[in-house]
């Protein structure tokens, strides 16, 4: 049982209905003015707390961006009203879809958020909790196997990213090695609007956008046809964060398979989610007590020492070791800091507090680690990590964007959808 509400659980409520745009919410206003994928299946989860048929909504709407062969896009542009104010906009991605859309996509914790949001929905009415999932179950089958056919077309089990905005985690040190190989230059200038809102030391590099823009450039001058994006690809990681994520839906699709009775889905997802486990559990490292992605361009272990390297747990049952090692790990970087698990390790060469993907503590991934805790039966760490998450909101930070380790203090965008949602979610 929750605790009773207090003034934050009203706060955060607020901030989904503030940030809703007629069925979809927008992750916060100016900055991220349209509908983000990953964004959108936490704030359902959020919703589902307190009204299943907007939560129901939230995941419809996404998928009016589905493209014809599966991929759900990482940005749907619904209504361009508040395009000035993001870049790069629909001209600059040069897609084909009925609605505008970016040409690449993000984690799928769309199927973790619509098994969320059924089960809500079925303890009230299990009939119509189920016509209503039905047909979003079949988009988030058709885009797991687009992750399979389009994403790992040499079957190894682990899924790429063509773009670092691909993984959520748009400058992570992850990338670092793999994207200083892709070139600078673009067709069309680099126009950055987010620098406008949040004050540039908070943000990427200007070289990091060049060179985002420099692949989304490459994949437009394909058609955004995934073979040909694969052939061409500079930059093409085969990456745990997301592969743990890809697994984690596919357990879900698959418990949907069973209950709708669809046998033959339920066997490809087992044989698909089979070969995934073994390959994620394949990139554990003892040396570091993290998980690591494959640079698919030269070969190698992505070491940079990032949250990514834990997501893991959200997916695989360990063995008691390995999960003892990985929860020591996680400990060590948070001890001392606040809001909970630091994206990457503290006191290191790559450690900003400030910086986006290179330091500062998301809602979103404690949320994500906390999941996979409980299910390895580490509820202690679980719950350290929990209450950090909200001690942070509640006292220093906010439902900011993301949060510095070493203040508190809340950074990036305010009044933060998916934070808001974890807040609701994470009181359970
Ligand atoms: C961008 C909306 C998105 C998140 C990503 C985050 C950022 C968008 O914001 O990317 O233009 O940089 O990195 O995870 O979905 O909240």
């Amino acid at each position: 049982m929750p605790p009773p509400d207090n003034k934050f659980v009203a706060k955060a409520k607020a901030i989904l209905e503030a940030n809703d745009r007629n069925g979809y919410t927008v992750p916060t206003h100016r900055l991220y003015p349209f509908q983000w994928n990953w964004d959108s299946a936490f704030v359902a989860m959020g919703f589902a707390q307190f009204d299943v048929d907007r939560a129901f909504r939230e995941l419809e709407r996404l998928v009016e961006g589905q493209w014809a062969d599966g991929m759900i896009p990482h940005i749907v542009f619904h209504d361009l009203s508040g395009a000035d104010s993001y870049y790069p906009g629909p001209a600059v991605w040069g897609t084909s879809h009925t609605v505008a859309t970016s040409g690449i996509t993000q984690p799928p914790v769309f199927a973790i958020a619509l098994r969320a949001v059924h089960d809500a929905a079925a303890a009230v009415d299990s009939a119509a909790a189920n016509a209503r999932t039905l047909p979003l179950y079949e988009a988030a089958l058709k885009w797991q196997r687009w992750w399979y056919a389009a994403r790992d077309p040499e079957n190894t089990g682990l899924v790429a990213l063509l773009h670092p905005w691909e993984s959520g985690s748009d400058n992570s040190p992850a990338w670092d090695i793999a994207l200083a190989r892709v070139p600078t230059t673009t067709i069309k200038p680099v126009v950055r609007k987010d620098t406008n809102h949040v004050a540039a030391a908070m943000r990427p590099h200007d070289q990091d956008y060049a060179r985002f823009i420099h692949l989304v450039e490459t994949y437009a001058d394909v058609g955004w046809d995934p073979a040909r994006q694969w052939a061409t690809a500079p930059f093409k990681i085969a990456e745990i964060q997301t592969t743990a994520i890809l697994l984690k839906a596919g357990e879900d699709l698959a418990r949907f398979a069973a209950d709708f009775g669809r046998a033959s889905d339920a066997a490809d997802l087992a044989a698909l989610n089979a070969r995934t486990r073994a390959a994620l559990l394949a990139q554990w490292r003892p040396a570091l007590n993290r998980f690591v992605s494959r640079d698919l361009v030269s070969g190698a272990d992505v070491d940079a020492s990032t949250h990514a390297g834990f997501v893991p747990v959200l997916a695989l049952d360990l063995d008691a070791p390995v999960a003892r090692a990985m929860v020591a790990e996680m400990a060590r970087w948070s001890a001392g800091k606040l809001g909970g698990l630091p994206t990457t390790e503290p006191g290191t060469p790559i450690w900003e507090p400030k910086r986006y993907w290179r330091g500062p503590v998301w809602a979103v991934i404690n949320w994500l680690l906390v999941d996979g805790l409980r299910r390895n039966a580490h509820a202690v760490f679980a719950d350290q990590l929990r209450e950090a998450t909200l001690a942070v909101i509640e006292t220093t930070a906010g439902f900011a964007e993301y949060f510095d380790p070493d203040t508190g203090e809340g950074c990036g965008g305010e009044d933060f959808s998916w934070t808001a949602a974890a807040y609701l979610c994470l009181r359970d």
